[in-house]
């Protein structure tokens, strides 16, 4: 059969030395060392609370104001959060300065799959950092960054017309939620509160919803995914459990067309075993070792 993925850091080192076109796939686990929750493990997100009456446009059709309450509730978590070890060592390795030390001449791209804005808050914190010393070093043209699954602070109208997004961070995002994390955290879903007083759109006045993409939802920025994926000679997956399409084919992908994986999670995860490298453990010790 398969040989099992390889632990040793030095050969992974090697080929991320040599790798040119390079990728990072990143899920929950990125950020639990920050203080949130993942959606399928321990203290999961969906081992609490339905995926399906609440994370699809059939939910938010039927029950607008239970699916903002879940939101609204989502939204007052992420505040606090800082980027972990690892949100900064994928930071760092965005810099062309500092990844080209130990990947000459590569490029690289995040794509995650979170929503909490956790990576583009490390890359701010990371740039500002980097450029005290080196002001020479120039921003460039694309965003490494891509948020796949949208961003929780992203308010979107709903009207088709209209389709204004606003990055919203204020808390309560209306008066009419305040407070109503507290019933959801208990487990209690039965609060009604009138469409009038959800979050409505800033330019037309129709109901708005979250930002993020749900579950029959077409993932944000597909077309430079896809070419990112197609082009990648390395893949790093990243707390991850692999089960959600898109992002849990783009591995295999990467292996098609004769690219490498390196698989960095605390548990075993979907597919890990056809990766040329696994490395178990929590990411925000392992990343940091791995990129460094
Ligand atoms: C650590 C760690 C540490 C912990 N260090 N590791 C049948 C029915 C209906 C739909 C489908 C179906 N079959 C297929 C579909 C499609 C569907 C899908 O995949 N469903 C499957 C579940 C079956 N997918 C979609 O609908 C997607 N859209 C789509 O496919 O459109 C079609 C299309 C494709 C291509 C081109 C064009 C069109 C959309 C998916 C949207 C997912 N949305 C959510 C919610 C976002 C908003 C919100 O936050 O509420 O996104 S669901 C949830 O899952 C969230 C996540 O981004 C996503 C992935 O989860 P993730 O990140 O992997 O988290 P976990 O918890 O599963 O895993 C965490 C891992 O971390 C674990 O492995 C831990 O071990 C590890 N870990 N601590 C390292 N310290
Ligand atoms: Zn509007």
């Amino acid at each position: 059969g398969e040989p099992a993925p390889s632990n040793d850091m030095a050969q992974f080192q090697r080929v991320l030395h040599k790798s040119k076109n390079i990728i990072a796939v990143c899920g929950a686990g990125l950020s639990a060392a920050s203080g949130i929750p993942t959606f399928r493990g321990a203290g999961g997100m969906w081992r609490k609370y339905d995926a399906m009456s609440l994370a699809t446009p059939e939910a938010f059709k039927d029950n607008p104001s239970l699916v903002w309450q879940f939101y609204h509730t989502r939204r007052e978590a992420a505040r606090k959060p800082e980027p972990n070890a690892a949100h900064k060592a994928l930071a760092k390795f965005c810099i062309p300065s500092v990844r080209n030390i130990v990947a000459p001449n590569s490029e690289f791209a995040i794509i995650t799959q979170n929503v909490d804005g956790l990576s583009a808050k490390a890359m701010d914190m990371v740039w500002k950092e980097h450029t005290k010393d080196h002001s020479d070093e120039k921003v460039e043209d694309v965003s490494p960054l891509l948020e796949m699954h949208g961003r929780l602070f992203d308010v979107k109208c709903t009207s088709n017309f209209c389709g204004h997004v606003e990055y919203d961070t204020s808390s309560p995002i209306c008066p009419a939620l305040a407070g109503t994390e507290k019933a959801i955290e208990a487990g209690a879903m039965d609060i009604v509160i009138p469409e009038s007083k959800l979050p409505r759109c800033k330019k037309c006045n129709a109901l708005a919803r979250p930002g993020v993409v749900w579950f029959g939802e077409t993932p944000v920025g597909m077309d430079r995914n896809d070419k990112l994926v197609g082009a990648a000679d390395l893949c790093l997956v990243i707390g991850t459990s692999s089960t959600v399409m898109p992002a849990a084919l783009y591995a295999e992908i990467v292996q098609e067309h004769g690219g490498q994986v390196a698989v960095f999670n605390l548990e075993r995860s979907q597919g890990d075993e056809y990766a040329e490298f696994l490395f178990l453990g929590p990411c925000e010790k392992t990343l940091p070792e791995a990129l460094g």
